[in-house]
């Protein structure tokens, strides 16, 4: 360890350590636009371009950036004094001039950082006339980016290319101009970008945001013509409390229900019930493929990968289209939800098609591009109409003045609202091979599982493995998140070197809890970790904890699709992949 002084405070501090990170070890906060963090999973952007982070190191002629100097033994720092302030001061001006001034109508008025960082400074006037570029509006199915908001901090380039090694984003032009943008300045749409979203959960300002839907859903919601179903996903509940100020990790599920019944939704339902009958299907998938297998058939293709997370879709059909039949065809439970709503719930309530909207309240981004593929509509009707995010509920309870934290627990209806523990724990890394596993387990063995939680599957390296033992049957079991991670698990499958017979895939790190749509953290670990553990806690709470158990799955096969895997179960149930 080494001694350091910052701002009269004596720190001690391990060799290599950079001045921001000793200094916010003491509990000193240095700001900064283009620096962050996630230590767990080694992600860390530090290109020392912003400035704004810059301090006083005594005997040097400069002011260093905190974030790319490292501290040395004796050395004397000051983070806040008049000098420095008024640098930071300065380097803001700067950004500001190359900026445009639509606070008022911006998609991060709020939570921008560069808007905080403004008023925190007191900057009202630019003494620099700068230059305000103009670049078009970009807008994908998912994300929209607006690049004249882009302040080059490239955080979104670092979790694009290190993180998820989609490379869509990089750096171009210069001066005034320099933006981060694909290739040849092309749209996202024609880009190899996935809509995992996560550039847009890093990106400090409102360059990448998310498309809004919730004008269309108002719109639904208010036509008396319209039957309006809605669908919550699993990781919502862990993380829209944060938006009212609740404590991370705190689970809202009762408040999350009867805030969507004041906003005026006819059904509110639980896409934990399409995550139960996606492990009712893909867990029988699992269970035929490894029978084949092991009865030698050449035609089987093992390991089966998860289908469920759309970024992980896009991926594999941009980046592997030699490997298109290794996936597991069941559809995502969003898709699952929207099939079974538009056919046997429609039917049930004695409505037509093409006036019952679903909604789907998603913590991704890339469950908007999902819900438009063309193979999830039926005569151009979409199984899911609008898919909105975390934080665009968030907006839209905000706007319709209800007190969240005040609200009353209330109940799911019936009877798409009725789910497992095994459906909630989709929404973390290594939830959905547990679920698939606790129905898998018990159908091949045909006993019940003394314990259903299976903690080898869980926790937060990006790659883990792990071997289930079936009776006898030892299946090897592989779980990667965050797309660069998948890739590597990928480029074993191809090379014929894969180990495992089932591997669980999610684009995110962490799983949904982090999505795209969920309310901001920059991938806060500590937040992250307490969105799991909500998770985990809300399995623990419930009466049934597995897929198979659950009263009305088992009624929906018994009045209408028959067996897993039947032909009704595969035409609604499954879908394919196109390169
Ligand atoms: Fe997920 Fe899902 S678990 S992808 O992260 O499988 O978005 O929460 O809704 O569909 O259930 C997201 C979360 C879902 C789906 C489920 C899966
Ligand atoms: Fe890259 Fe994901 Fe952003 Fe697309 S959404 S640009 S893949 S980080």
């Amino acid at each position: 360890k080494i001694t350091i002084t910052i701002d009269n405070k004596r720190i001690e501090a391990e060799p290599g350590t950079t001045i921001l990170k000793a200094a916010r070890g003491a509990g000193i906060e240095i700001p900064t636009l283009c620096h962050f963090e996630m230590c767990d999973m080694g992600i860390e952007n530090r290109p020392g371009g912003c400035r704004i982070c810059v301090v006083e190191v005594e005997g040097r002629r400069n002011l260093a950036p905190s974030c790319v100097t490292e501290v040395q033994e004796g050395m004397v720092v000051s983070t806040h004094n008049i000098r420095v302030l008024n640098a930071r001061k300065t380097v803001l001006q700067l950004i500001i001039s190359d900026h445009p001034f639509d606070c008022l109508v911006c998609a991060k008025s709020g939570q921008c950082e560069l808007q905080h960082l403004a008023t925190q400074f007191g900057i009202r006037s630019l003494p620099y006339a700068g230059e305000q570029s103009r670049y078009r509006k970009d807008t994908s199915p998912s994300i929209i980016r607006d690049v004249d908001k882009c302040i080059l901090c490239r955080r979104c380039e670092m979790v694009c290319n290190d993180v998820q090694t989609v490379g869509a984003l990089s750096a171009v032009n210069r001066g005034f101009m320099a933006v981060v943008a694909p290739a040849f300045e092309m749209n996202l749409e024609k880009s190899p970008c996935t809509y995992c979203g996560q550039c847009v959960s890093v990106c400090p300002t409102g360059a990448l945001t998310e498309v809004d839907h919730s004008y269309e859903v108002l719109q639904a919601l208010s036509n008396p013509k319209k039957t309006v179903v809605v669908q919550t996903a699993p990781a919502v509940r862990a993380a829209l409390g944060e938006e009212f100020g609740m404590e991370p990790g705190t689970l809202v599920t009762g408040k999350l229900v009867a805030a969507l019944r004041r906003l005026g939704f006819d059904y509110v339902f639980d896409t934990d019930f399409g995550a139960d009958l996606t492990i009712m299907e893909e867990g029988t998938e699992l269970l035929n493929r490894i029978k084949g297998y092991l009865a030698g058939d050449p035609n089987v293709r093992i390991p089966l990968l998860t289908s469920c997370c759309p970024g992980w879709v896009n991926f594999f059909e941009h980046n592997f289209p030699d490997l298109l039949d290794v996936p597991s065809t069941a559809k995502s439970p969003q898709q699952m939800f929207g099939a079974i709503a538009k056919t046997y719930f429609a039917e049930k309530i004695g409505v037509k098609r093409e006036d019952l909207v679903v909604v789907s309240i998603m913590p991704c981004l890339a469950k908007k591009y999902e819900c438009q593929r063309d193979e999830f509509k039926v005569d151009g009707n979409p199984d899911v109409d609008y898919s909105i995010s975390t934080r665009e509920l968030a907006a839209f309870i905000r706007q319709a003045n209800i007190d969240f934290p005040g609200l009353p627990d209330e109940e799911y209806d019936d009877p798409l609202g009725e789910s497992s523990g095994a459906g909630v724990i989709f929404g973390n890394t290594g939830g959905v091979i547990e679920a698939a596993c606790r129905t898998a387990y018990e159908l091949y063995t045909g006993r019940s599982l003394d314990r259903v939680e299976f903690h080898e599957l869980r926790g937060m390296a990006g790659i883990r493995s792990a071997t289930v033992d079936f009776d006898g049957l030892k299946l090897n079991i592989g779980i990667a998140h965050g797309l660069g991670n998948a890739r590597k698990l990928l480029d074993e499958v191809r090379a014929g070197r894969s180990q495992y017979h089932a591997i669980e895939i999610m684009a995110c790190p962490g799983g949904c809890i982090s999505g795209g749509g969920q309310p901001y953290t920059h991938l806060k670990e500590e937040i992250l970790k307490r969105r799991t553990a909500a998770l985990y806690m809300a399995d623990e709470r419930k009466r049934i904890r597995k897929s198979h158990e659950n009263p009305s799955i088992i009624r929906l096969y018994k009045e209408f699709l028959g067996e897993p895997g039947s032909p009704r179960a595969h035409s609604l149930l499954h879908t394919e992949y196109f390169p």
